[in-house]
């Protein structure tokens, strides 16, 4: 702790001494949400961090009277906590962490503290990829729906602090597996699992179970009443639900099998069933094109028909949606080259789907911070579509050894700078030029946004 910070402690009014005292772990989004709804509800509530909080947080901690540390974990003030709030990047193996649950202090996430304080509808969505682009279409098919709705968890404005300041009668909730950890009486009333297939591994013990069974929580305390939409055609999912006793109603979606309720996509029409209801268009009319984008917008469509939406609303809706920045982001085309920024696959599974999507010869940029990858499932794609790739990333060896046999030109760059002007040396008119990693950012970028960023401007430089 530095000294200002001990001062800043001391100088903030304590509230009743009778009210629980929730420890927030973190100063970051999650954090300082959490600690404004606490404070807003009466609690005695004190933020750690280990590191340095930006001045917003500062402001926002100031502005209510919020007593914080950083730059360290104080063990005695956070081990005489009543419950702890533990922001979603800290893992459990962290010493404090070990420290409370050690003693038995609850540990719970900003999401199910937050939970507590609302009443809204909640639709909730988690899976391994495409959680930020589902829950964007059903928030964008509520709103056109005119409800009074929300946006919150691991995407954008954290959900404590909208709970503590807005008013809203449905949330939809991106939510990570971090997140699902600490939580355990939330409940969902709508319930979303797109996928799940190898992320995040080194906080599962590298046990694809143990992630599975973390990415389950959102099912938890679901009743009859309620409705879990997931995706019959992912077998980690099936095998999972197989082992569970759930009591929700279950709306599977599908590329593979014509499903009674929930949603399918065969040939070339989207059709979703609910209850009484059908739904059904075309999937050239579908604003987001790729196969992974028709299994989000089915699960939207299902999402939107339990919910009573008109089914005009789901279609236009769906046309619509424009898509989020950095997911097969078209940029722009120069020299009748099409360039694409899939900068947030950070995955060998997302990488996949974009491949699969391309229709044309592909100049593909991939590599970055390896994540464990096993690239084995890329290798047809690469074959068939890939007529050279570059490889941006400070150790690129794992790429060659799996892809040197598969394409015939393979270049190392340390830049993005270079990775386009490779690209652009490379291309003829009619190929596309494929930014689609399958791997972290880390070790060349700030984060996967920077990498977009990077490449859109070295694209518009050209
Ligand atoms: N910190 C400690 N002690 C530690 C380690 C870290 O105090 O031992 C502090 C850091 O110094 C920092 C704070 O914790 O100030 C950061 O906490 P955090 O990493 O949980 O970040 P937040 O800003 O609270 O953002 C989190 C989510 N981040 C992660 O899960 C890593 C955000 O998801 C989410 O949008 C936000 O809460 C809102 O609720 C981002 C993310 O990358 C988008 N998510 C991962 C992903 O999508 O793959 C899961
Ligand atoms: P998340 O929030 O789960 O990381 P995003 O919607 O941000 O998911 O997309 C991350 C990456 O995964 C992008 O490259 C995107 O094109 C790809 N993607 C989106 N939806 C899916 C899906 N259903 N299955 C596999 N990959 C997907």
């Amino acid at each position: 702790m530095n000294n200002n910070m001990i001062q800043h402690i001391s100088s903030v009014s304590s509230p009743s001494s009778a009210s629980r005292r929730i420890v927030v772990l973190g100063g970051g989004e999650s954090g300082v949400g959490a600690a404004v709804l606490a404070r807003s509800r009466g609690l005695d509530v004190f933020l750690s961090d280990t590191g340095t909080l930006k001045s917003k947080a500062r402001e926002l901690l100031g502005a209510y009277y919020i007593p914080y540390e950083e730059g360290g974990h104080s063990e005695s003030l956070i081990l005489a906590a009543d419950e702890v709030i533990k922001s979603p990047g800290i893992p459990d193996r962290t010493a404090i962490v070990q420290a409370l649950l050690a003693q038995g202090t609850p540990v719970i996430s900003d999401i199910e503290f937050a939970g507590r304080y609302c009443r809204a509808k909640k639709i909730c969505i988690t899976g391994s990829n495409g959680k930020t682009t589902t829950a964007s279409i059903i928030y964008f098919l509520l709103k056109n729906a005119g409800l009074n709705v929300g946006l919150a968890g691991n995407i954008g404005q954290s959900y404590a602090y909208q709970v503590a300041t807005e008013n809203y009668d449905y949330y939809v909730i991106e939510l990570s597996s971090f997140q699902l950890e600490g939580m355990y009486e939330f409940k969902a009333d709508i319930a979303v699992l797109l996928n799940i297939t190898p992320d995040h591994l080194d906080r599962y013990d590298y046990s694809l179970e143990n992630y599975a069974r973390a990415k389950f929580r959102i099912t938890q305390n679901m009743s009859k009443e309620d409705c879990f939409i997931f995706c019959s055609d992912d077998e980690v999912t099936m095998s999972h639900l197989q082992e569970i006793v759930l009591k929700a109603q279950l709306l599977p979606f599908s590329q593979i099998e014509r499903v009674p309720q929930g949603a399918y996509a065969i040939n070339d029409r989207l059709q979703a069933h609910y209850r009484e209801e059908e739904f059904s268009m075309m999937i050239a009319e579908l604003a987001l094109q790729g196969k992974h984008n028709i299994y989000n917008s089915m699960a939207a469509a299902v999402a939107g028909q339990v919910l009573s939406v008109r089914n005009e609303v789901i279609r236009e809706s769906l046309a619509t949606f424009c898509g989020v920045e950095h997911r097969l982001e078209p940029v722009l085309k120069v020299r009748d080259v099409l360039y694409i920024n899939d900068s947030k696959a950070t995955n060998v599974n997302s990488a996949w789907y974009a491949l699969e999507s391309m229709r044309t010869r592909v100049v593909w940029i991939a590599g970055g911070t390896d994540k464990g990858n096993d690239y084995s499932d890329l290798y047809e794609l690469v074959r068939q579509k890939v007529k050279a790739i570059i490889c941006l990333g400070v150790d690129n060896e794992k790429l060659h050894r799996s892809f040197a046999d598969k394409t015939p030109v393979m270049i190392d760059v340390q830049s993005m700078d270079e990775a386009i002007k490779a690209a652009y040396r490379l291309t003829e008119p009619g190929d596309t030029v494929l930014l689609s990693p399958a791997c972290a950012s880390f070790d060349l970028f700030e984060n996967y946004e920077d990498r977009g960023r990077q490449f859109k401007e070295a694209v518009r430089h050209l």
